[in-house]
């Protein structure tokens, strides 16, 4: 079943849910969905609690239900985005300014780790195409990066040396300019919640779930492919690429099924997490286990 968002909101009393976004900038009421829109998955997304409680966000933790429970004291006012590198347009941004032009859409997406489970998620957002245009990078721009705030006071987990902090992400710029890759600023219709990357996190569906980075403060245009957090941790088990493959297994685990949360028995795992017939062509003539 749909949840709607009355019974998601009962769901989550005591959690941080975001504030950043003002809901003038989100909108109307947007959940539940109406008729099915051109890129949403048509599975049935999971419960507003299962996405809220079951996380993984370093910065406040690495069990699953820390980031919950450790991220009620995240100060998400003010917040400003730096848009810098190789663009015309560089900037620093207020999140408001950062995200009124751009049209918030809910996008129903599958969500899927690279430790072996799955989730389906309905965002709300908007492309980072949009973006990407907006600041115009120079034809020397050949990659995206994109920084998490560096905040340990705030952030326990940024205290322990769990990973190189901050978390750092990047993205080829035909992979980031592709339609499906959004900069989320809610979910179920509502600003993010601080466990989920409030106030703004990248989604790439087709990617493990490490590539699509919260908390954001930071967007970068670089010419040479950027270091990534998961990939300095420990290069032999996760590359740069990271295109959900069920044909390239882990080192330490097979990649062929996956966990769905709230289900008992395991599914399938699809190439590019279901959206190979979208993204396919970003990667003709690549060796993907080579670039895994
Ligand atoms: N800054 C930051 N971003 C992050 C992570 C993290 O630990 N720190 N975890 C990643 C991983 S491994 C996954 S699976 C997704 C989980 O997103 P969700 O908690 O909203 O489902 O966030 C990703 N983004
Ligand atoms: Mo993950």
């Amino acid at each position: 079943m749909v949840q709607t968002i009355e019974a998601a909101s009962a769901a989550v009393v005591g959690l941080a849910v975001g504030a950043a976004v003002p809901e003038r900038l989100l909108g109307q009421e947007r959940w539940p969905r109406g008729k099915k829109r051109p890129f949403d998955s048509d599975e049935e997304p999971n419960s507003y609690k299962d996405i809220t409680t079951y996380n993984n966000f370093y910065e406040f933790g690495t069990d699953k239900s820390d980031p919950a429970k450790n991220s009620g004291n995240f100060k998400l006012s003010p917040w400003t985005v730096n848009v810098e590198g190789l663009v015309k347009k560089p900037a620093a941004y207020h999140l408001e300014d950062f995200i009124k032009p751009h049209k918030l859409e809910d996008r129903i997406y599958r969500l899927r780790c690279v430790e072996g489970w799955s989730m389906v998620i309905p965002w709300l957002g908007f492309p980072l195409a949009g973006l990407i245009k907006r600041v115009e990078p120079t034809s020397k721009a050949k990659y995206v990066t994109f920084e998490t705030v560096y905040r340990p006071e705030e952030m326990i987990g940024q205290r322990r040396p769990y990973l190189n902090w901050p978390y750092v992400e990047g993205l080829r710029l035909d992979e980031a300019m592709h339609p499906l890759t959004l900069l989320a600023a809610g979910l179920y219709g509502k600003g993010l919640p601080n466990q989920n990357g409030a106030p703004l996190r990248l989604v790439v569906p087709w990617k493990y779930g490490f590539k699509s980075i919260k908390s954001i403060v930071k967007i970068g245009f670089v010419e040479k492919e950027p270091p990534t957090t998961w990939n300095i941790s420990a290069p032999d088990e996760y590359g740069f690429y990271s295109n959900v493959n069920p044909e390239a297994d882990h080192p330490r685990w097979s990649q062929k099924s996956e966990r769905r949360i709230g289900e008992f028995l395991k599914r399938k795992t699809v190439m590019f997490n279901g959206y190979a017939e979208q993204v396919g062509y970003l990667y003709a003539g690549m060796d993907l286990k080579k670039h895994f």
